[in-house]
């Protein structure tokens, strides 16, 4: 079986001796993991020394790593390390805390979903797009559920002022339309993660893919997966196109990690407007000669989307100070917290919390 979204390129990067101990993390549970291997999916659990030596939970292996491991005879399987990790997509953990929690690794494209009715939240869709850019993946937005209003050409140039130079696609999985044009933007042997918040139809939308007529070749992976696909947790799943989708529980609540990049990118038209400010240090607050206040007082920049801007910039501005503070205390705590976790029995039940 060929490895979901392998490339020949990554080779280099991971420096193996043998090809055969490198699996992918299609699904976890804690520190229960399904791995696809060369032999098929099988279930597979970390080794104790990995849970207790790494610097902090981000570094586990997570949905879409690429891992080596080891067969214990007869059939158990363990991920000894994570390998080179190319893109992940990280939020700042749910809460008081200030750790990062990666949420997918090793992604290529990604599609922010949201649906066209009255949950639209414009400025939700810029905090995804902001943080599935910092990843550095491709990024698209999907429109869901256009089959419910008239007001989809609204909402589409909305996104298109807000997302600027970001493909959007409007679509419908009551009247399919829209899916087909989804499908073909992802690339075969590439990785795209599907974003949204919870009830926009995200895994509708994997389930339509996987109808796909093509389905009949027989992709193992696909078959394997079909039917009732509903997700309880992060998963990744290959398609009949090779495409690796991997699909998300919903994300109820984003607190940006690291956005730096990602905010620049996404908001080009602010920075762009920027350079005419008399300070390059502007605030766009209480300067005079502010460039960008003379854009919202003439009406070409709206006032909210510079305040969302101005909010996220201080969202990564506090992130980055308490970053840079964590050091030990950090350390001490996750090695707490692994320890409690290894001793915890697997609750199959608990899903995780996004
Ligand atoms: N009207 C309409 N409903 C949809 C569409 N896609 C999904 N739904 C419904 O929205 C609900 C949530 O869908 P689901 O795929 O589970 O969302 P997820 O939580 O993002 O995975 C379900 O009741 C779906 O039937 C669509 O294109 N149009
Ligand atoms: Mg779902
Ligand atoms: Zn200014």
């Amino acid at each position: 079986m060929t490895l979901p979204g392998f490339r020949d390129e990554f080779r280099t990067f991971f420096n193996l001796s043998d090809d055969r101990v490198l699996g992918r993390i299609v699904e976890q549970n804690r520190h229960h993991y399904k791995m696809a291997t060369h032999e098929g999916i099988v279930d597979a659990e970390i080794k104790g020394r990995l849970l207790f030596s790494s610097d902090g939970i981000a570094d586990l292996p997570k949905v879409g790593d690429w891992v080596e491991f080891s067969v214990k005879p007869p059939s158990k399987y363990v991920i000894i390390r994570t390998l080179h990790r190319f893109s992940k997509l990280s939020r700042k953990v749910v809460g008081k805390r200030s750790d990062e929690q990666v949420l997918v690794t090793n992604v290529d494209q990604a599609l922010v979903m949201q649906s066209a009715d009255s949950t639209f939240n414009i400025r939700r869709v810029e905090r995804f797009v902001v943080m599935a850019k910092e990843s550095g993946a491709d990024v698209a937005i999907a429109l869901s559920k256009c089959d419910l209003t008239n007001a989809n050409e609204m909402m589409v140039s909305e996104l298109v002022a807000a997302c600027p130079g970001i493909p959007i696609f409007p679509c419908s999985a009551i009247n399919d339309t829209g899916i087909a044009a989804i499908y073909h933007w992802i690339k075969a042997d590439h990785t795209v993660v599907i974003l949204g918040p919870s009830g926009v139809g995200k895994s509708t939308l994997v389930n339509a893919f996987l109808a796909a007529p093509q389905q009949k070749t027989g992709d193992v992976n696909a078959r394997h997966m079909k039917g009732s696909h509903t997700t309880v947790k992060r998963q990744l799943i290959t398609l009949p196109n090779r495409g690796i989708i991997i699909d998300t529980p919903g994300i109820r609540e984003i607190q940006l990690w690291a956005a730096e990049d990602g905010i620049g990118s996404t908001f080009e038209d602010i920075d762009r407007i920027a350079q005419g400010c008399r300070f390059s240090n502007c605030t766009h607050q209480h300067e005079h000669h502010c460039a960008v206040k003379n854009a919202v007082n003439s009406g070409q920049l709206s006032p909210d989307r510079l305040a969302h801007y101005q909010k996220l910039h201080a969202e990564t501005h506090d992130i980055s100070t308490v970053r840079q503070r964590l050091g030990d205390t950090r350390k001490k705590r996750h090695l707490a917290q692994a320890k409690k976790r290894y001793n915890t029995p697997f609750n199959p039940q608990q899903i995780d919390d996004d």
